[in-house]
């Protein structure tokens, strides 16, 4: 305790106690990870869009806190704030990639998309507009859901962004989410693929889904796929030939005709005694190393132009097992883009919709939001 405040009148407990010892200190970021403000891996929290263009980040987390398109079992609204606080460590030397990625890749928690319980179509916008605005910068997004619905307006917004260039995606999951409704429902999170190639952001024939298995959806709603073009790789294929194999076509696949790769990760790929908070917990699935190991190969192989990770539902997990692994599953990819980044390939987007408006804010005022003027 400074002397000045010491009085011959008033007690000195810190003296009395030993508390008047000249301790290291530490400030945010720097303590341990379950002090302080939670952001993704004690990243700067940057929600200003203007600030994240201006800071050039590589790689910006964004939160999609939302549910109301869940068919069962819900809770994935809680997913962001879980996995942002998953983890015990601020040691950042990836072991299985020998790189410190913070050191080379720029990456920022930017918030989470503006959202309101119980109004889907509002949520999808506004999902939307902030993923497409953080893109529009330039940013990798990696978007934590949330339900899968997420994905619909999520890779909407990076194909946009990506225009004309083209996406695919590398889709991880139990089930194939191509459903043409939810009991009526058009944006439940059985149907998000489905939209995404109705509206042509992304080509059926640049879709590859990996983990498929269960009882859902039916056999038509296949066919449907095959007529798309859409390309697929059942849990039986992994039991036969195993994971590696699998991803090596998976890779080869997404890279045919696409010019960068959406990957997205629907937690329930994963065995749900390894991930069991989930909302459609479907038995058998993939073992946490297999779907880090392919994470870490395909971030580290191909131009990656977004992440999701969904389905995380907290009030079902166990002993934050789910959590940690989707977790882990971001950071696996930020190291594997950090490799990328090491070894000469750039990871921000500069094309597309980054140019332009780069170009028109050179021009003029600066014009952000995809918001149109009310007045
Ligand atoms: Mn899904």
């Amino acid at each position: 305790m400074p002397t000045e405040r010491r009085s011959k009148t008033r007690p000195d407990y810190a003296r009395q106690n030993h508390w008047d010892r000249d301790y290291p200190r530490h400030a945010w970021p720097d303590v341990p990870t379950y002090a302080g403000p939670v952001t993704f891996f004690q990243r700067p929290m940057i929600t200003d869009i203007d600030e994240l263009g201006r800071r050039r980040a590589d790689v910006a987390i964004v939160g999609a806190p939302f549910d109301d398109g869940v068919s069962h079992r819900p809770g994935a609204r809680f997913g962001p704030r879980a996995i942002r606080q998953a983890s015990y460590t601020s040691g950042d030397y990836s072991l299985q990639l020998d790189i410190r990625p913070f050191e080379v890749l720029d990456v920022v928690d930017s918030g989470d998309a503006d959202l309101t319980p119980a109004w889907i179509e509002r949520s999808h916008q506004m999902i939307f507009e902030r993923v497409l605005d953080v893109a529009a910068t330039g940013a990798i997004p990696i978007v934590l859901g949330g339900d899968h619905s997420i994905t619909w307006p999520s890779a909407s917004a990076v194909a946009q962004v990506r225009a004309p260039g083209s996406i695919g995606i590398v889709h991880f999951d139990a089930h194939a989410d191509t459903a043409q409704s939810d009991w009526g429902v058009l944006s439940g999170h059985g149907t998000p693929m489905r939209r995404l190639i109705e509206s042509g952001a992304v080509k059926g024939k640049n879709f590859v889904q990996v983990g498929l298995r269960g009882y859902w959806p039916p056999v038509e709603v296949f066919e449907w796929m095959k007529q798309q073009g859409m390309r697929w790789h059942l849990m039986r294929e992994i039991e036969e030939i195993g994971a590696e194999a699998v991803v090596d076509m998976a890779i080869k696949e997404a890279l045919e005709g696409a010019d960068a790769v959406y990957l997205s990760l629907d937690i329930d790929v994963i065995d749900p005694g390894s991930a069991p908070g989930t909302g459609t917990p479907e038995p058998g699935g993939m073992l946490p190393r297999e779907v880090l190991r392919a994470i870490r190969r395909i971030c580290g192989q191909v131009e990656i132009a977004a992440m999701d990770i969904v389905e995380v539902s907290p009030p079902f997990d166990h002993a934050e097992v789910t959590a940690m692994v989707a977790h882990r599953a971001a950071l696996e990819c930020i190291s594997a883009l950090a490799v990328r980044k090491r070894d000469g390939h750039p990871v921000r987007f500069d094309g597309g919709l980054v140019a332009e408006r780069a170009a028109a804010a050179a021009k003029g005022p600066r014009k952000h939001s995809t918001r149109k003027a009310r007045s």
